[in-house]
Order: C-alpha cells, then sequence, then structure tokens
C-alpha cells in the first residue's frame, strides 16, 4: 500500500500547499513482551463515525514490540455497532472484524495470522496467539483489519497499528545507538500552513556521481531559508542525492532525497515534511 514516495531522512521541503507543522507529534502507546509474551486487548470501536483500533479507553492503536521468539497474545473486541452508517464494497456492511499481521513470517491458521476462518461479529471476540519464529527478521510491520468486503474502508478509516520486532542492530550495528520513534501517517488530507512560509533555496556542486546503467545519480549542496511570520529565520542546510531516469526521452525523478547535515532535530525545533 505504498506509493513510491521517497520518505527522506531528514526534512523535506516545502512549497506554499505544503504540510509543515510546529508542534510536537504525539507518540503512539507502546506494548512490550514480558516473559517473551506480548498481552495486549483490542477493541474495535467507532468513533466519530470512522472505524478505529481502541486500546485502553482510547482510540489508538499501540506499536506492538517483540522479538524473535515471542507471542502476540491479543484479545480482540469487536465493539462496532451492529449496523454501519457506512460503505462496503460488498453492501451491506456486516461491521465484522479480524486482524491480519501485515509482513510477519508466522502461521496462517488460527489462533494465528488467519483472515478467512477467525471473524468476529459486532460483540464477539477473537484471541490471538501469534509465535514469532526465533529465525524472524527484525524490522517495522503493521497490523490491519481484514475482513473480505470490509477491510478496505476500515483501513482507510484508519484500523492499522505498527508492529516493530527487535534485533534490527544485530544486523546493522550502526542503528543502535540511534533513539527510535515510531510514526504514522494516516490521515490522507494534509493542511495548508497558515500563514505560509517563504522560502529560498540556493543549489550548489550539481554533480553527476554516476551514470553507468540506465540510472543517472545527480548529487548537489543545498541551502534553504525559511521565513515566516512570528518565527526566527530557519535554515536547513545539507545535500541532495536524486535519481534520474529516462522514460520517454524524458529524465524523471526516480528517488529523490535530501540529506541534512545537521544530525539532531533538537536544534531546529520541530520537523518539517513539505511536500
Ligand atoms: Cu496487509
Amino acid at each position: 500500500m505504498m506509493t513510491k514516495l521517497a520518505f527522506f531522512l531528514g526534512v523535506m521541503f516545502l512549497a506554499s500547499l505544503g504540510c509543515a507543522e510546529s508542534s510536537s507529534l504525539p507518540e503512539a502507546p507502546q506494548v512490550q513482551a514480558r516473559n517473551h509474551v506480548v498481552s495486549v486487548t483490542l477493541h474495535a470501536v467507532n468513533e466519530n463515525g470512522r472505524d478505529a483500533f481502541a486500546f485502553n479507553g482510547e482510540p489508538v492503536a499501540p506499536v506492538i514490540r517483540a522479538s524473535p521468539g515471542d507471542v502476540l497474545k491479543i484479545t480482540y473486541i469487536n465493539d462496532l455497532p451492529s449496523t454501519s452508517s457506512e460503505k462496503c464494497a460488498i453492501n451491506p456492511c456486516m461491521d465484522m472484524t479480524n486482524l491480519h499481521f501485515h509482513g510477519l513470517t508466522v502461521s496462517p491458521h488460527a489462533p494465528q495470522d488467519d483472515v478467512l476462518t477467525m471473524l468476529a461479529m459486532p460483540g464477539q471476540v477473537l484471541h490471538y496467539s501469534v509465535r514469532i519464529p526465533r529465525d524472524h527478521p527484525p524490522g517495522l510491520f503493521w497490523y490491519h483489519t481484514h475482513p473480505h468486503g470490509e477491510s478496505h474502508r476500515q483501513v482507510l478509516d484508519g484500523m492499522s497499528g505498527a508492529i516493530v520486532i527487535e534485533g534490527m542492530e544485530r544486523y546493522v550495528p550502526e542503528v543502535g545507538r540511534l533513539r527510535e520513534r515510531v510514526i504514522r501517517l494516516k490521515d490522507p488530507n494534509c493542511h495548508a500552513e497558515y500563514p505560509p512560509s517563504r522560502t529560498r533555496r540556493l543549489i550548489t556542486n550539481v554533480r553527476i556521481a554516476d551514470a553507468s546503467g540506465d540510472t543517472i545519480t545527480v548529487t548537489a549542496n543545498f541551502a534553504v531559508y525559511r521565513y515566516r511570520r512570528g518565527e526566527p529565520a530557519r535554515e536547513f542546510v545539507g545535500h541532495y542525492r536524486h535519481k534520474l531516469r529516462r522514460v520517454g526521452g524524458v529524465l524523471k525523478f526516480a528517488e529523490r532525497r535530501a540529506i541534512l547535515d545537521a544530525h539532531e532535530l533538537g536544534a531546529m525545533g520541530s520537523v518539517s515534511f513539505i511536500l
């Protein structure tokens, strides 16, 4: 479900039609293993006309953290209304739900990642016991509702959450000292910045780093100055590393990266995604 939107490690910049936000981003609650068991009680609820996961009384999907060899014990309670006001691919909506553990290499049989026979109608409860193999690769995965005919609408409503399988630093030791945050961008809407920023972008040292295959890698240095009413001027300095591909005689971006020289976001106070 990912478009090929290159999301840069760092900050990307702006136009007046950006999503720029200076407030701190809320972090989802995290659940962790105790004695190799992650125990979670999750509810399916309807909140303000949209289906959502709820955890500890809040309409929020917790980040599930587990290690290879752990077991996910999830009690999943369907508290959706028995009649839905929304439209489904196969009408009428039944408001049934279940869980799929996207990307995890686990058993497809009940009570594990079984999206075919495990289904909860409103008022029903599912008991998952998902065994993460000892040799499971680490990384970021996700869980979402997956009932036939209804999952599309429910997932668009926001019924998804993150699963982190720990141990990435065993494969990539450099990440061991990084502070980790999981942020899910689930709202399809951006907001236009107000008051809008004015920016000036200076680009120097444009170089072709590699043109051996059908992809041309181009690098350049940049400095972006951002001025916004009521805020101090801010500067972002770094380098671009873009990949271009020739499609029908025209060069198109295959990948765009903006890598900031500043290694800590604290110096800039906030994160801006400017698309
Ligand atoms: Cu999926």
